[in-house]
């Protein structure tokens, strides 16, 4: 199983995932910058010219959550993922889905009018406008949260990396995280091992 990646990038979900799973994997850096992701061999590999991709075997896999879910089914007793069609599973989509769509959506577009697109294609309002969305996800979270340790119940899951993930990129580009709760989620999954060694793979 190879992973193609590139440091602090959203392919540190997939290298997350690995991580808890167990799973043994090479790793290999696209130099994003340098344009490699848009260059063969990786265009080949994923001609969306983005990372991350998992590729075993036949299979060439993009999308850092679908990755991260295919490493919780082919390493079940993982248990990264309740048993499909229970309601604890559905609760665990819905949470990943929120993730990717109501925080990394906006966490996208203020990276893009800050740092990615040209100076010219820039537009500043939108930064805050992205900022005021990430806000209320922060409030729908911790209302999703509670007492709970975990997003679903006492077990970590995709869901729990997934927001883990978009929270850490929220503090590295100083979004406010403006809930105790949240933050206090935060540092639960920052501190997980698994992500630790997924960070220090990365930057090897
Ligand atoms: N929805 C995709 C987004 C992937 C993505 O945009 N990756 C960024 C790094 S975080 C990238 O490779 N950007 C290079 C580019 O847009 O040219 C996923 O979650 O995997």
């Amino acid at each position: 199983m190879k992973i193609y990646g590139h440091v602090n990038s959203r392919s540190t979900r997939a290298l997350w995932a690995a991580e808890e799973v167990g799973a043994s994997y090479e790793y290999e850096s696209i130099d994003l910058m340098g344009g490699a992701a848009r260059r063969e061999p990786y265009i080949s590999i994923n001609p969306g010219g983005k990372v991350p991709a998992l590729v075993e075997g036949e299979l060439v896999l993009t999308e850092s959550a679908a990755i991260c879910n295919y490493l919780a089914n082919r390493f079940p007793e993982a248990s990264l993922l309740p048993k499909e069609g229970s309601k604890e599973r559905a609760l665990v989509d819905r949470w990943s889905y929120f993730a990717m769509t109501e925080m990394d959506a906006p966490l996208w577009t203020l990276t893009k009018h800050k740092m990615i697109y040209p100076e010219g294609k820039r537009v500043p309002a939108i930064i805050d406008v992205a900022i005021g969305e990430f806000a209320r996800s922060v409030q729908l979270l911790e209302k999703g949260l509670g007492a709970q340790e975990f997003i679903v119940g006492s077990r970590f899951s995709v869901a729990d990396l997934l927001l883990g993930h978009c929270l850490s990129w929220a503090k590295a580009f100083q979004v406010p995280i403006d809930s105790d709760i949240v933050m206090a989620y935060a540092k639960r999954l920052w501190a997980r091992p698994a992500l630790v060694r997924a960070r220090a793979r990365e930057m090897a």
